[in-house]
C-alpha cells in the first residue's frame, strides 16, 4: 500500500542535509504517535535505570539498544520496529540515503543526574579516529541520527556545514580542549535548535554538535547508515528483529538491509 506522507519535499530535505548537515521537521508526528512511542520508551527507561543505578547516578547521559531484548518484551520491541521503519520515517530516511539505508541502533538521551556534567561539543568519529583520520572520515558517508524528542527540550546545538568541513581554530580548540578551552565552552558558530514532542531532527553524527541539557529531555534517537559504508561491525545483533518478527513489521526493509550485511560480513 502506498502511503501519502504529509508535505515533505524529499529533494529539498536532501539539499538541506547536503548543505548544512541537518534539518528539522516541526510537528511531524501526531500526539497519538508520540504517546504510543513514549509508553514503550518510558518502560525501557525505568527498567534500564533500575539495572544501571550506579552508572545512571554518577555519569550516564544516554542509554542504547532500546530495541534489544534485555528490557522489553517482543510486543513492545515490535512497536518500536514499526515506528522506526514507518512510512513517515522511511520517507525522511530515503530522502537523505538514496539507496539501501540500514538500521544501526537506537539511543535514549536524558539529563545527567550529576550536575557537574556539562553538555559537550564533539564529532562522533572523534572517539574512534585520530585527528588526521577524522579529516578523511567527514568526507565519507556518515551515520545519520534521527532525533525524536518525547518532551519539550532545549534540543541540540550544531555547527552547520561541519559534516563536510574541518573545524576552524575556535571550534577545534573547544572540541579538543586545547589552549585552555573545555568542550562545554560556547562556540560562536553554534546554532541552537530547540525541540518539542512531535518534531523530528535529522543530523550527521560526524558534524560538530552537542545535546543541550535541561528541561525534562528524553530523546529517542534512531541511527541509520548507508549499506555501501563500512559500519556493519557497529551493529549489535540483539537490537535487530529476529527473523520470526519480520512478518509483523509493515516494511522491514531497513532491518533486512542490516541483516543482509550481517550475513555477508
Ligand atoms: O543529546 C546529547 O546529549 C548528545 C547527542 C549526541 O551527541 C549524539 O546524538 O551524537
Amino acid at each position: 500500500m502506498k502511503v501519502t506522507i504529509m508535505a515533505i519535499n524529499s529533494s529539498q530535505l536532501n539539499n538541506r542535509y547536503k548543505k548544512q548537515g541537518y534539518f528539522v521537521i516541526k510537528n511531524y508526528f501526531t500526539d497519538a504517535e508520540i504517546s504510543s512511542l513514549k509508553k514503550v520508551v518510558l518502560k525501557f527507561h525505568k527498567r534500564w535505570k533500575q539495572d544501571n543505578a550506579k552508572f545512571y547516578q554518577e555519569e550516564a547521559f544516554n542509554s542504547s539498544l532500546i530495541t534489544g531484548s534485555k528490557y522489553l518484551e517482543s510486543s513492545d520491541r515490535l512497536r518500536l520496529f514499526n515506528f522506526i521503519s514507518s512510512a513517515k520515517m522511511m520517507a525522511v530516511i530515503d530522502s537523505v540515503i538514496l539507496a539501501n539505508p540500514a538500521f544501526m541502533n537506537t539511543q535514549l538521551f536524558f539529563n545527567p543526574v550529576n550536575l557537574e556534567q556539562k553538555d559537550f561539543w564533539h564529532r562522533d568519529c572523534q572517539y574512534d579516529y585520530e585527528i588526521e583520520a577524522q579529516k578523511k572520515v567527514i568526507q565519507e558517508m556518515q551515520v545519520l541520527h534521527l532525533r525524536v524528542p518525547l518532551f519539550e527540550e532545549l534540543g541540540m546545538e550544531v555547527i552547520a556545514g561541519t559534516h563536510k568541513r574541518w573545524d576552524n581554530q575556535e571550534e577545534f580548540n573547544v572540541r579538543q580542549e586545547q589552549k585552555g578551552k573545555v568542550s562545554s565552552d560556547s562556540i560562536s558558530t553554534g546554532k541552537k535548535i530547540p525541540l518539542s514532542a512531535g518534531d523530528l531532527l535529522v543530523f550527521s553524527a560526524d558534524m560538530i554538535h552537542r545535546g543541550l541539557y535541561g528541561l525534562d529531555r528524553l530523546a529517542f534517537d534512531i541511527l541509520v547508515f548507508d549499506s555501501a559504508a563500512d559500519y556493519i561491525d557497529y551493529v549489535d545483533d540483539d537490537c535487530l528483529p529476529k527473523s520470526s518478527m519480520l512478518a509483523d513489521i509493515d516494511d522491514p526493509t531497513l532491518f533486512v538491509n542490516t541483516l543482509t550485511l550481517k550475513s555477508t560480513s
